[in-house]
């Protein structure tokens, strides 16, 4: 199989205050697609060639970099446009919500460990809310990886990267990160990966 650039599930424009059309016009049309371009130019004639995704993410990493990079961030964008959503942010399904209060103390506490993940995510890369044996845990990773390579479950991602702020935010992540969390998480796509990986 080869990869593809899915259309956004909303429109370029909904996210607005908290990420710009101008945004998405380029992190979706600009960054993602490259990464699908160069991913499918890298995947030709590799051994991973009609693997999927999550196969070649894991197998590619530590291996091929080229093709981990891209396919990786393949992974991340083609999930962090689920992860947002018009008038997100909001109420937490119940049995997502008592597992976040479970292992990770409280709402409050998961909020704000994860904008801390970000910010402290030096140069590119992720914030992430992940499973491991069942239990959810905060993580950040650099440049393309994921919990994926980690030995865990993503059921949330922040992009850090500059490309995913700096037009509506500039320099200030922590804002962004802020922003992402209190305004455009889409909780009910997070519970349903949460509910796969449980
Ligand atoms: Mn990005």
């Amino acid at each position: 199989m080869s990869f593809e650039l899915p259309a956004l599930p909303y429109a370029y424009d909904a996210l607005q205050p908290y990420m710009s059309k101008e945004t998405l016009e380029f992190h979706h049309d600009k960054h993602h697609q490259a990464y699908v371009t160069n991913g499918n130019n890298l995947l030709k004639g590799s051994e991973f060639e009609g693997k999927s995704l999550v196969e070649i993410v894991k197998g590619s990493f530590g291996k091929n970099a080229g093709l981990f990079n891209n396919a990786g961030q393949h992974y991340n964008h083609l999930h962090f446009w689920h992860w947002m959503k018009p008038n997100g942010g909001g109420a937490i399904p119940g049995a997502l919500e008592t597992a976040i209060i479970r292992d990770l103390g409280s709402v409050e506490q998961m909020k704000t460990d994860f904008i801390q993940a970000g910010v402290t995510q030096f140069g590119s890369g992720w914030a992430w809310l992940a499973v491991k044996d069942g239990k959810i845990s905060v993580m950040k990773s650099a440049n393309g990886e994921s919990p994926l390579v980690h030995g865990a479950h993503p059921i949330l991602g922040c992009d850090v990267w500059e490309h995913s702020y700096y037009i509506d935010y500039r320099n200030r992540r922590p804002d962004y990160m802020k922003a992402f969390i209190e305004n455009l998480v889409n909780w009910d796509y997070v519970a349903e990966m949460y509910s796969k990986v449980k």
